[in-house]
């Protein structure tokens, strides 16, 4: 169906309420059990490769598909993109040369799946949907993952850095420091913070999705931390911290210090920040709060930014530091850049 066609079709309801809410506003109830006819929305983490997600996504939205698909075949695009920095196979390394990808996913009936330390396979999403629908379990791990994607039909890729990976890595390995940053890097406190490669360390794509019938989804996929110890796994594919969907009351998804995350179980408690009325944006700047507060690190030396979406179809997004970026689409806003609100540190 042709965008301006789909627009004609849904309904309005909601969308405006992202224009005119105030910081710290907190609504009556969030909590709907009508699921008819609502307005689709896709969020994803950054704009550079949001702008892709989304596009794929909201194919499949604009045209009555579900969520979880949405999201999925979202995630898929960076993953796909050998330039990309931190997703799929392209991605750097750890420090021991070996690329191993991290990717969770979570559906409207609170069924989750997630893959940590995948190596050698092109879709970790899809092997983390396969985990969650051909499985008992939530999370397969290392080898064991690798062997029940070979079994269902993924392919074993090869284990060769791509170019822009192997330049990055030779030159981290004349230092071999071990000092994990993330997406600070454009940070106007600190100088800005590139990988010795020049490239900037950021890109785990989060996506989350409410398709016409009201569903929520979301997916989290990433390589993790450039050079990090063999065997660290961040947030991104722990469900809760870098992912959490609960279909009655919204989704959440973030990007950064994955550690820092970790520890308060960052995306879902967003989620119920949100389940007590509370606006996405500003549930998001309460988890960030949270995470501020109980941190050891300097909050001006390291970023996490939350993005959220509540069952009305309310959005927002908040980070500790500056220029954390986020693409927002449904059928007012198409694959538009939104900059997050931040803790503005001095
Ligand atoms: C991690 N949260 O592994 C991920 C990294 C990240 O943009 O978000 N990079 O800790």
């Amino acid at each position: 169906m042709k965008r301006r066609n789909w627009i004609k079709t849904i309904s309005f309801a909601g969308l405006f309420h992202n224009l005119a809410f105030s910081k710290e506003t907190k609504l009556s109830t969030n909590k709907i059990t009508s699921t008819k006819n609502r307005t689709p929305i896709v969020l994803s983490t950054w704009h550079n490769q949001g702008v892709m997600a989304n596009s794929k996504a909201w194919e499949i939205l604009s045209q009555n598909g579900s969520a979880l698909d949405a999201v999925e075949a979202g995630a898929k695009m960076s993953e796909l993109d050998i330039n990309n920095c931190c997703v799929g196979l392209g991605a750097n390394p750890d420090r021991d040369g070996i690329v191993t990808l991290d990717a969770c996913i979570m559906n409207e009936h609170h069924q989750c799946g997630s893959v940590l330390a995948l190596e050698r396979i092109k879709h970790p999403i899809s092997v983390a949907r396969h985990v969650m629908e051909k499985t008992p379990h939530v999370v397969l791990a290392g080898s064991g993952a690798q062997q029940f994607a070979l079994s269902q039909g993924f392919h074993l890729e090869s284990e060769e850095l791509s170019p822009h990976a192997k330049i990055n890595y030779e030159n981290w390995l004349k230092k071999s420091e071990y000092h994990p940053q993330i997406n600070i890097e454009k940070n106007e406190i600190n100088p800005p913070k590139k990988l010795d490669g020049g490239e900037f360390n950021h890109d785990t794509i989060g996506v989350i999705a409410m398709d016409a019938h009201g569903n929520l989804s979301g997916a989290c996929t990433t390589s993790g931390m450039a050079f990090k110890m063999h065997g660290r796994i961040g947030d991104s594919p722990l469900i809760g911290a870098g992912l959490y969907v609960d279909n009655e009351i919204g989704a959440a998804t973030c990007s950064g210090l994955g550690e820092e995350v970790i520890r308060c179980c960052g995306s879902f408690l967003v989620v119920e920040y949100m389940r007590q009325g509370y606006h996405p944006t500003v549930a998001c700047k309460k988890a960030i709060e949270r995470i501020v507060s109980k941190s050891k690190l300097k909050p001006s030396e390291y970023q996490v930014g939350f993005i959220a979406i509540n069952k009305k179809g309310e959005f927002g997004g908040y980070s500790i530091n500056p220029n954390f970026d986020y693409t927002v689409t449904n059928p007012i806003f198409e694959h538009e850049k939104r900059d997050t609100e931040n803790l503005h540190l001095k």
